[in-house]
């Protein structure tokens, strides 16, 4: 946190019930500081100050999530037995309605009512989970089917575009700024021997046999709030909602709930995969989006599962090259330990290739 960070001056730029208690960091992002309020009037908030090396775009990007949040809203408020309070966020307006500040730092500060008696998992532990995860990003995803996608732009500009993320790749190993790429020359072979099999998605989509979609984009299970009987209740973290292949969300939920570890776990013995978790993840999504989705979408769905955390190991790699700037790192060789437990996770997918495809056509035939 920037030294000098005055919170309670922060906070009264905001219109919050009550006298603030306390302020502490909350949660265990990668690229934004959250912190969570607690008031003495039992309300309590979750302040986010936005990195803004990552989105250079803060007003478009507290427009999006503005816009989808009342889309959702106004989704929800139609459908009987929902409660769009609890079911979507909620900004907390400035003093001049906005929904942001910058304060005297530079820094980009928003509020969101804190949701009580909810819970987020790092890990999924039960079948339940999985299969609620499923429901949530489906679900996600099925209500953003009919919003204006002028209404959207890309907060982050080619953000699960693999050649882009290759190409930023090869850019890191040209400079080489960190003095690391003999440190991981395994790993490029790795990406190297997968660079045309990992761009079929693409491929597919400037086919147009893939329709773009409206997507969440950041679809970590700990991205799904949970209620006290482990029913899905919220899905936050609405940054990257933006136009995508809906592969792209399945992927990237399958790569945090099919490990039977954390994404940057150092013994890579450790790493292995979960097949009933990954089972109740697809019935889960497909009970919220058989509806919609096209044959070429649901056979993508698989492609997906590969792709996210190729990418992100891609991803990681780039930043240990580029000398740690983008994700919060916890120890010096954390972007590196990341990249190896995602090749690793890669690896065993790939291994599990024709059983992960058999389950999936199996839970999809009982829709068709
Ligand atoms: C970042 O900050 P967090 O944990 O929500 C990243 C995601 C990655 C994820 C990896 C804007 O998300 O794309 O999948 O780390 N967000 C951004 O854990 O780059
Ligand atoms: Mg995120």
């Amino acid at each position: 946190m920037p030294p000098g960070t005055d919170f309670n001056d922060i906070i009264s730029k905001f219109k919050i019930n009550g006298k603030t208690n306390s302020v502490r960091p909350f949660g265990s992002g990668h690229i934004n500081d959250s912190f969570k309020v607690v008031t003495d009037t039992g309300r309590n908030y979750l302040l986010q100050r936005i990195n803004h090396f990552v989105f250079k775009d803060v007003h478009g990007l507290m427009d999006n999530i503005a816009n989808v949040i009342r889309h959702l809203k106004d989704k929800l408020t139609n459908i009987p037995g929902s409660d769009p309070e609890k079911e979507v966020l909620s900004l907390v307006e400035n003093n001049n309605n906005g929904y942001y500040i910058e304060d005297d730092n530079g820094n980009y500060w928003r509020v969101f009512h804190f949701l009580s008696n909810t819970k987020s998992y790092d890990q999924v532990v039960t079948e339940t989970q999985a299969f609620e995860g499923g429901k949530a990003f489906g679900r996600f995803q099925a209500l953003l089917s009919d919003m204006d996608p002028d209404l959207v732009v890309d907060t982050i500009p080619n953000f699960h575009n693999i050649e882009h993320r290759l190409s930023n790749l090869d850019k890191a190993i040209a400079t080489d700024t960190a003095k690391r790429v003999s440190l991981v020359r395994d790993e490029i072979e790795f990406i190297n021997r997968r660079r045309e099999s990992m761009s079929r998605i693409l491929s597919l989509g400037r086919a147009g046999i893939l329709p773009k979609r409206i997507i969440h984009n950041d679809t970590k299970f700990n991205n799904v709030l949970l209620d006290e009987s482990d029913h899905a209740q919220c899905v936050i973290d609405l940054d990257t909602v933006m136009p995508g292949y809906v592969a792209y969300d399945f992927g990237d939920a399958v790569r945090t709930i099919i490990n039977t570890t954390p994404e940057d776990e150092p013994d890579l013995e450790k790493i292995k995969l979960n097949m009933p978790l990954f089972t109740a993840y697809v019935k889960g999504y497909l009970s919220e989006t058989a509806d919609f989705l096209t044959d070429p979408e649901v056979n993508s769905l698989i492609d997906g599962v590969f792709l996210l955390p190729f990418m992100q190991g891609v991803r990681f790699l780039t930043d240990y090259l580029d000398g740690d700037k983008y994700f919060k790192i916890h120890s010096t060789e954390h972007n590196l330990q990341r990249t190896r437990a995602q090749f690793c996770l890669v690896n065993k997918l790939e291994e599990a290739e024709d059983m992960l495809k058999q389950i999936m056509s199996d839970i999809w035939a009982r829709y068709k």
